[in-house]
């Protein structure tokens, strides 16, 4: 007789896809630097290709980092990896950095820009040195790329 073994799928714990301040207004804002897709298309995007993984997704967007905080923290116990679009949090918050290098599960840092080409203050990352991988420049895009190589990770 032979059974179907459901294990992974049951227990696989979600990726977490979070979004920082001000991406709630994709989409419908500067179209000319952030384009067009809305968030929430980019929520689908993301949806299509987790299930074309076989992973499970969690995508949320706050504005407050103490939410993305926790939400991280939430992460360590509740999912497998982090993809992370900090935002304007990027260049500011220790407090983000410390909560993603105490999660001790993957994490990717993604970027619709490509923050190298745009002013110096937005260069440097205090989340780049928690993340495994960096995507910028991609566009939308770049969350795709980020839950396919997330899906090698876990
Ligand atoms: O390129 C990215 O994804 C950024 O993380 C976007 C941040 C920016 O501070 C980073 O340097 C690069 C800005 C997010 C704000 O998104 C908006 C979207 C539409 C209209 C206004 C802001």
């Amino acid at each position: 007789m032979t059974t179907t073994d459901h294990t992974q799928e049951t227990t696989m714990r979600p990726i977490y896809v979070l979004n920082g301040p001000n991406l709630n207004l994709l989409g419908q804002r500067e179209p000319e630097k952030y384009g067009t897709t809305t968030l929430d298309q980019i929520r689908e995007l993301c949806e299509q290709t987790a299930a074309e993984h076989g992973i499970g997704l969690d995508f949320r967007q706050s504005n407050h980092e103490g939410v993305l905080i926790d939400w991280i923290q939430e992460a360590r116990t509740h999912a497998s990896g982090i993809i992370l679009n900090p935002a304007g949090y990027t260049t500011t918050s220790i407090a983000i950095m410390d909560a993603l290098l105490a999660a001790d599960i993957p994490v990717i840092e993604v970027h619709i820009t490509n923050i190298h080409r745009r002013e110096e203050f937005r260069h440097h990352s205090y989340v780049s040195k928690a993340a495994q991988a960096v995507i910028a420049g991609a566009g939308p895009h770049g969350y795709q790329l980020a839950l396919t190589h997330m899906a090698q990770l876990v």
